[in-house]
């Protein structure tokens, strides 16, 4: 009868990217096979690069050995070939900085040691892992440092040709890992620039089919740790988003708002009425324009909407525009479209809305970012598309935005959530820029700033705007 794993198929999946995209075949199972060390060195010797995995109550315990796994009790130490790792759910916690020897063995014991420090240990006999001060205190758990193990389990680990280029590529993986957790922190942690408002309001304009919904989507995902699909996506001619959609995102399911929301929207078209009507977006922009309003192509909405926002705060109004285009069609972008963009560029300057370029559909996020992860390279093929983008709506190039969303399956990716993650905190900061050079009426009131622009308050500007502005039927 065929033995398997106890590790969950999501764990599963994301180890063995984790682990730089290999394959895992079990070999050793201890509650079906003996649960002795003898019975472990029977099965795993000689089947190259292991992965050993203990279960306890609180935690995973896991150490993946490159080369083959000692065949007999006692030392025969190859420098550098094993790596602990720790998953204490739902994260995996990888320390590629303990690089250690082969596991010293004993007739019931699994010792790894760094240096000449015995970090983890494990009895078979037992069935206990006890790890040092030093490991713990890395991974952070310090309660856990004795635990009881249910299951040990050894997986023959497919994929690793070239063990020197291995531990390279996983470092490279560690260090996406690292930065994808600063940049969730940093965006978690984020407040609007004086606190002026709660969640920055990020509008997502763009061509039918340029990936404006799958970016929520993607975005969403990633805070959930699963694919999600909240808003509707898909290939149509027209606009398969009908709706004005403002966005909540939440930091897991339970967790708290994210201080921005994504405001989806209808595709823009060449043909009239065919796609969002132009002049909606001057009501969305100033905040008029209510969740779930139902776009018609051929009329914009009118204050005399059952649910039109007639006196927007500030917190309604939009601080950021992201134009959404796929990087592989600018080219085919038609000079309606771009005269629509340039239209919708003037009134966002107008109102001192940020505006960035959100670039979707990138083929291969790894060519996109350089070796440090913070910038974005200057040899790729996409550098063509950019200085195109730059050159018809005037964006600077760190406002240029490079993207591969979550479109169909999710595979969790290290580069694609620093590309989404790091496109999210530029529209963050491009909003902050903004919300700075608002004049002071506009913000009065708002986490104490004063205005003393000859007693106007900034509502009673904003809203002889709107009156100036305000369509009548
Ligand atoms: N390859 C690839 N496909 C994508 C990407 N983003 C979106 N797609 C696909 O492109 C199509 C359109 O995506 P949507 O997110 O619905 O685009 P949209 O801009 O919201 O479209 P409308 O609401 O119709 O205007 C879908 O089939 C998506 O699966 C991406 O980054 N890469
Ligand atoms: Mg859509």
């Amino acid at each position: 009868m065929a033995v398997t794993t106890i590790l969950s198929w999501d764990l599963e999946e994301r180890l063995q990217i984790l682990l730089g995209n290999v394959s895992l075949r079990l070999l050793y199972k201890s509650d079906v096979h003996q649960p002795a060390m003898k019975k472990i060195l029977e099965k795993c010797a000689h089947q190259g690069s292991t992965l050993t995995i203990f279960y306890t109550e609180y935690c995973i315990w896991g150490a993946l050995k490159l080369g083959h796994y000692p065949d007999n009790y006692g030392n025969n130490q190859e420098p550098n070939s094993s790596f602990i790792f720790l998953i204490d759910s739902p994260r995996v916690k990888i320390s590629h900085d303990f690089l250690i020897g082969t596991p010293k063995v004993t007739k019931d014991s699994l010792n790894f040691h760094f240096s000449d420090v015995e970090i983890l240990s494990v009895n078979t006999d037992k069935k206990t892992c006890s790890s040092c001060d030093l490991l713990s205190k890395k991974f952070g758990i310090s309660h856990l440092y004795y635990a009881y193990y249910d299951v040990c389990e050894v997986f023959q680990v497919e994929g690793i040709k070239d063990d020197v280029r291995y531990i390279s590529k996983i470092t490279k993986i560690r260090r996406a890992t690292q930065h994808r957790e600063r940049l969730l922190k940093n965006l978690r942690d984020y407040k609007s620039y004086e606190n002026l408002v709660s969640e920055v309001r990020i509008l997502l304009l763009g061509p039918v089919g340029s990936g404006k919904s799958s970016f929520f989507n993607s975005v969403k995902s990633i805070f959930q740790g699963h694919m999600t699909r909240q808003a509707q996506v898909g290939s149509d001619i027209t606009s398969i988003t009908k709706q004005y959609r403002i966005y909540s995102v939440r930091d897991g399911k339970e967790g708290k708002s994210l201080p921005f929301t994504l405001c989806d929207t209808m595709g823009l078209a060449d043909k009239e009425g065919e796609g969002m009507c132009m002049d909606d977006i001057a009501h969305i922009l100033k905040g008029n324009m209510p969740d779930r309003y139902q776009f018609n192509p051929d009329k914009p909405i009118t204050p005399k909407h059952l649910n039109y926002i007639s006196t927007p705060e500030l917190k309604d109004r939009i601080q950021c525009v992201a134009f959404v285009l796929d990087i592989n069609s600018i080219h085919r972008l038609s000079s309606k479209m771009v005269e629509n963009f340039k239209q919708i560029q003037k009134e966002a300057l107008h109102w001192g809305i940020a505006l960035v370029a959100l670039l979707t559909k990138v083929y291969d996020c790894s060519e996109v970012l350089q070796d440090d992860l913070l910038n974005m390279n200057t040899s790729v093929t996409s550098q063509r598309q950019i200085k195109e983008v730059q050159k018809i709506l005037n964006i600077p190039i760190f406002n240029i935005l490079l993207v591969e969303n979550y479109y169909s399956t999710w595979k969790e990716d290290p580069l694609k959530d620093i590309l989404i993650l790091s496109a999210l905190r530029q529209m963050l900061r491009a909003a902050d820029d903004a919300l700075e050079d608002l004049p002071l009426e506009e913000t009065e009131g708002k986490s104490g700033r004063q205005c003393n622009a000859g007693g106007k308050t900034w509502k009673s500007i904003f809203h002889s705007f709107l009156d100036e502005t305000a369509y009548i039927d």
